[in-house]
């Protein structure tokens, strides 16, 4: 007996599962970036952006993506707190697999202030001798912005890079992001997510397989965090048409919940007609339990086989869980 439950515990021990490794993402810049919003915006919590007060200290939170945890650090911007993680690095920014520092391009007069701030956060990284890549979001680049003062701002932006490159700084990526441009945020945060995560070519292979057999022009998987995580896209047109789409879906899903309490994971769909094109949206369940995946698809004509979605919602479901 005491032989079998020792057996027991031994095997135990042998079959825990590894402890999944998390991946410690830093949002930093100055106070009034944007940081929080576009955090938010990736939650889909619009109608809190609209009241956000500025961050107190560092703020974390921890979300699954494609299985693997994320430790998201927000770190409040306002210069006392800005003092603070500079005197303790190491609380702050140790760890740190990969930095976004948020930048209002709006905010002209601040420029200089946020290109120093930047040099300090970098002098942090070389003291903890690590060395993340980091992604500078050029943000509150509106889209009205870009209508209307298109030149100022592109040169603006030019300067902002000649001054960062000048740090010789390795790992250097930019991105242009607008919350008013729900496509620009998705879009960045799933390349810098995807990143970091081994499988990706593997799920796009198989995204890119599924279109070309149900004939589709474009299709995206997002997760329930707003995040792409592979897609398909025929041109840039309908990359366009699809990431601008993506949050009126997201949006409509959430205020209805409409397959929540469906059994059969591959009936229900939506069919919705955006700029003349019929778009196909479903939330697939993947595994019991666990959060939803959406699927969107643009499709001339908005019918395809059960089975084609069947054998392709079970190779995701092969890559993502096995
Ligand atoms: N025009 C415009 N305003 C934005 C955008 N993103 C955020 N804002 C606004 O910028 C202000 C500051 O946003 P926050 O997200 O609180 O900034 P933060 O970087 O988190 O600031 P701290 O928490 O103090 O570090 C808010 O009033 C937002 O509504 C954007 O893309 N365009
Ligand atoms: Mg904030």
């Amino acid at each position: 007996m005491e032989k079998n439950l020792k057996q027991s515990i031994l095997y135990l021990k042998k079959e825990e599962p590894p402890k999944p490794e998390i991946s410690k993402i830093l949002f930093t810049g100055l106070d009034e970036a944007g940081k929080t919003s576009i955090i938010l915006a990736l939650q889909r919590e619009f109608s809190k952006i609209a009241i956000l007060s500025p961050t107190r200290g560092a703020q974390k939170r921890i979300f699954d993506f494609l299985g693997k945890e994320i430790s998201e650090w927000d770190l409040g911007g306002q210069l006392s707190y800005r003092i603070a993680y500079l005197k303790n690095p190491g609380k702050y920014f140790e760890g740190t697999e990969i930095a976004i520092y948020v930048i209002d391009i709006q905010n002209k007069p601040r420029i200089p202030e946020a290109i120093s701030y930047f040099k300090d956060v970098l002098e942090q990284f070389k003291k903890l001798e690590i060395k993340p890549p980091i992604y500078v979001f050029l943000h509150k680049y509106d889209p009205a912005l870009r209508r209307s003062a298109q030149n100022e701002m592109e040169s603006l932006i030019i300067d902002i890079k000649d001054k960062l490159r000048a740090t010789e700084y390795k790992e250097l990526y930019y991105y242009e992001t607008s919350i008013y441009d729900f496509g620009s945020i998705i879009t960045a945060m799933s390349e810098i997510l995807l990143s970091l995560y081994p499988k990706s070519e593997l799920i796009e292979k198989t995204i890119v397989e599924f279109a070309k057999k149900v004939d589709s022009e474009g299709v995206v998987i997002i997760d329930d965090n707003s995040l792409i995580i592979g897609s398909y896209y025929k041109d840039d047109e309908t990359k366009h048409l699809l990431t601008a789409s993506t949050p009126y879906f997201l949006t409509l899903n959430d205020s209805f919940q409409y397959t929540g309490v469906s059994e059969d994971r591959f009936e229900s769909r939506m069919i919705v007609q955006r700029f003349g094109k019929n778009f196909i949206f479903k939330q697939i369940t993947l595994k019991k339990d666990s959060d939803p995946y959406y699927l969107i698809l643009l499709k001339e004509d908005p019918v395809f086989h059960k089975e084609d979605l069947e054998s392709f919602a079970n190779l995701l479901k092969e890559i993502l869980y096995k």
